[in-house]
């Protein structure tokens, strides 16, 4: 679809346009394809471009347009999982010996399978603090191929400076990857930043109800798009046709619901910050956030997540979630509903203790993010929890 368009209407339209040919129905939003295979008038030549629906499906590629469009690079790719796109990146585009520079604050599983899984493969990882743009260049050896940085950070929402690590990643030949999913493609951009590849969990806010499992890749580099494309195609972790069509439908209300989750998560931000049973409390959003200006300066909202301390134990901590009505307790984020969660317990339990508390992962750290529900009701819901 032609750039000139604002992000609301890709959102909805890119990927989707009706097709008005003769005896086509004119769909408005694409059908979904489940046919594994695509028969042809030729051997030599698929009728359509399509051949199998693990090397391409037309409901797939729909959506692989539409990633391209509202992320305005030129690729897109869609994957089973947050953790497959990872994987296909990883895999796709290292080889036993490259060494990666991550962030050290990152999803519990993604640490995972860069320390164990990817090791065993005879790819190796180190750590940096992001606050600390020079320690990823100190932490780069000639066998460095790849800086991994997640911005906003989970948990702890810290901030990459995306221009900066690009500069970095530029002067040593290394490929940039941002790993977008807090802050969703409406709210930042990072290839325009200078990212070469940009991930979701498409778990998240992409897909936006908690009912779809995903991760995507989108690129305006040609080289690593064919690479990770072949990757896609020879390991085969693809989205499924009916999953494309939902994180479709998610997508085109990505917008609104964007907007709806960062109003709603300053609300409850600043109720957190005046509770005397909170501790320190995290949203990019807030005068207090440390890393404020770096933020307005690459991206354009504050996303749904809060990060805060709980003042008192462990045992303070699990008794107010468990009081909970509206709010859930479970993992993930980004949904319409509003999820709560104790990193250190749940989605970090696989990151050593010693690590997670230099990372700021301490035992009364919960992470919430902020749902679509009426503010007034999240605010009560945590008020009575807390009294
Ligand atoms: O769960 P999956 O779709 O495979 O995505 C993995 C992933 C990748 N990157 C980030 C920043 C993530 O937060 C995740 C998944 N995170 C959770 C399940 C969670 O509750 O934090």
């Amino acid at each position: 679809m032609k750039e000139h368009f604002q992000f609301e209407t890709l959102a909805i339209h890119a990927g989707e346009q009706p097709d008005m040919r003769e005896g086509a129905a004119g769909d408005v939003a694409a059908p979904i394809h489940l046919s594994t295979t695509f028969a042809r008038h030729e051997v030599d030549q698929p009728t359509a471009g399509y051949e199998y629906t693990r090397s391409l499906n037309p409901t797939r590629r729909a959506l692989e347009e539409k990633l391209a469009a509202i992320e305005g690079v030129s690729h897109g790719l869609a994957f089973s999982s947050g953790l497959a796109a990872e994987t296909a990146i990883l895999m796709g585009l290292l080889r036993s010996g490259d060494h990666v520079v991550a962030s050290d604050d990152l999803y519990g599983g993604t640490k995972r399978l860069f320390n164990k899984v990817l090791s065993e493969f005879g790819i190796s990882a180190s750590y940096a603090d992001v606050l600390d743009t020079a320690a990823f260049e100190r932490a780069i050896t000639p066998k460095t191929r790849m800086i991994w940085v997640e911005t906003l950070s989970n948990p702890m929402l810290k901030v990459a400076d995306i221009r900066a690590l690009s500069a970095i990643a530029k002067q040593h030949s290394l490929i940039l990857v941002v790993d977008d999913t807090f802050l969703s493609p409406y709210f930042m951009h990072p290839a325009a930043l200078g990212a070469d590849l940009v991930m979701h969990s498409a778990t998240k806010y992409i897909g936006g109800h908690s009912d779809v499992l995903g991760g995507v890749v989108m690129t305006d580099r040609d080289d690593l798009y064919e690479r990770v494309q072949y990757y896609q195609n020879a390991a085969g972790a693809v989205m499924s046709p009916f999953d494309s069509y939902i994180v479709m439908r998610g997508i085109k209300t990505l917008a609104l619901r964007m907007e709806r989750h960062a109003a709603n998560a300053l609300r409850i931000a600043h109720f957190l910050e005046d509770h005397p049973s909170v501790g320190r409390v995290v949203y990019p959003g807030l005068d207090s956030f440390p890393q404020r200006e770096l933020h307005r300066n690459q991206a354009t909202g504050d996303g749904g997540i809060i990060s805060f301390e709980l003042r008192g134990n462990i045992e303070d901590a699990k008794r107010f979630l468990s009081r909970l009505k509206i709010i859930a307790l479970a993992e993930s984020l980004g949904g319409v509903e509003s999820l709560i969660e104790l990193p250190a317990l749940m989605t970090h339990s696989s990151v050593a203790p010693e690590e997670r508390q230099k990372i700021g992962i301490t035992d009364t750290l919960v992470r919430l993010s902020v749902g679509i529900e009426n503010a007034d009701d999240l605010v009560a819901d945590l008020a009575q929890a807390m009294a």
